[in-house]
């Protein structure tokens, strides 16, 4: 596929950047930049060669929410058939994603940031969830994840006041993992999309998908869950490259698998 309005970036060993680049706009999403980055980060995914990845924009604007020139034409039953809706692409990536996100987060783009497994952040992030002021409401995840992330009442102001939260606010809510300066992020961001390339994938895997459970399932369940992936985990070379490297105090040697 020839991406248009997307960057790709392999900066580091393991890790894989898509860059959202449609600046004329603030990167608001409309169907061929959201097709192009679930494509980029599916391709990342099925690659031996990348262990993490990162989703990033501009320093001025992560993504301004989805493309509201072409969400003005659209229609209920659109919405319905159209590929626009299938956000939930993003949630199904099997390696960890991290949103590196700088300037404008809001609405569509917020959402996108909430679907990744961990933020880093700017220090000029601006986090919110604006729909109600075009008379609509967050319709990917908005009201779910960023409720889970920050709890009901900063979420209540947010979407129904339409209150940004700096990224100083976002951090001290349980949104963002940590905040750089604007001119450090992206390069601490894959600093750390390093370190997690360079663990065991398999394992790394199994911990995304046993964490991501918790929304879905009672505490039983989840611990139910969490077993049966961490039995999977004794069945991988790593497991006895990692116990036995231990034991003979040298480094181990991740064949990912
Ligand atoms: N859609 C389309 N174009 C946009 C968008 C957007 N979301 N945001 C900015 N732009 C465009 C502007 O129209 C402008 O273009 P032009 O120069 O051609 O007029 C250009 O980007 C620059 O924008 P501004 O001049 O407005 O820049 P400012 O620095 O003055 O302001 C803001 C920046 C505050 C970010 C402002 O642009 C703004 O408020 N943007 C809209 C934010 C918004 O309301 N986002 C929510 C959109 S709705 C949504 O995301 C619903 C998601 C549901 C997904 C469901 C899928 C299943």
């Amino acid at each position: 596929m020839l991406y248009e309005m997307i960057l790709i970036e392999t900066p580091a060993e393991g890790v894989g950047v898509v860059r959202l680049n449609r600046p004329s706009a603030l990167n608001a999403l409309n169907s061929q930049l959201t097709g192009e980055i679930f494509h980029a980060l599916e391709a990342f995914d099925a690659d031996p060669a990348i262990g993490c990845m990162i989703l990033t924009g501009s320093d001025k604007a992560f993504a301004a929410g989805a493309d509201i020139r072409q969400m003005v034409e659209l229609t209920a039953i659109d919405m319905l058939h159209d590929d626009f809706t299938d956000w939930e692409r993003l949630t199904r990536i099997r390696k960890p994603v991290i949103a590196a996100v700088s300037g404008w987060a809001l609405g569509g783009g917020c959402e996108m940031a909430l679907m990744c497994d961990l933020i880093v952040a700017s220090e000029t992030a601006k986090f919110g969830q604006p729909e109600v002021t075009l008379g609509i409401m967050p319709g990917a995840g908005g009201t779910q994840r960023l409720t889970r992330a920050v709890g009901k009442a900063v979420a209540m102001e947010v979407m129904l006041g339409d209150r940004k939260l700096t990224a100083p606010e976002a951090a001290a809510a349980g949104l963002v993992n940590r905040v750089f300066p604007v001119e450090s992020y992206f390069d601490e961001t894959v600093k750390l999309a390093a370190k997690i390339a360079a663990m065991p994938r398999v394992a790394v895997q199994l911990i995304k998908d046993a964490i991501n459970k918790v929304y879905e399932t009672t505490l039983a369940q989840g611990l139910d869950y969490e077993k049966r992936n961490f039995y999977l985990t004794f069945a991988t070379e790593d497991k006895t490259e990692g116990t036995t490297a231990f034991l003979e105090k040298r480094p181990p040697q991740w064949k990912h698998r």
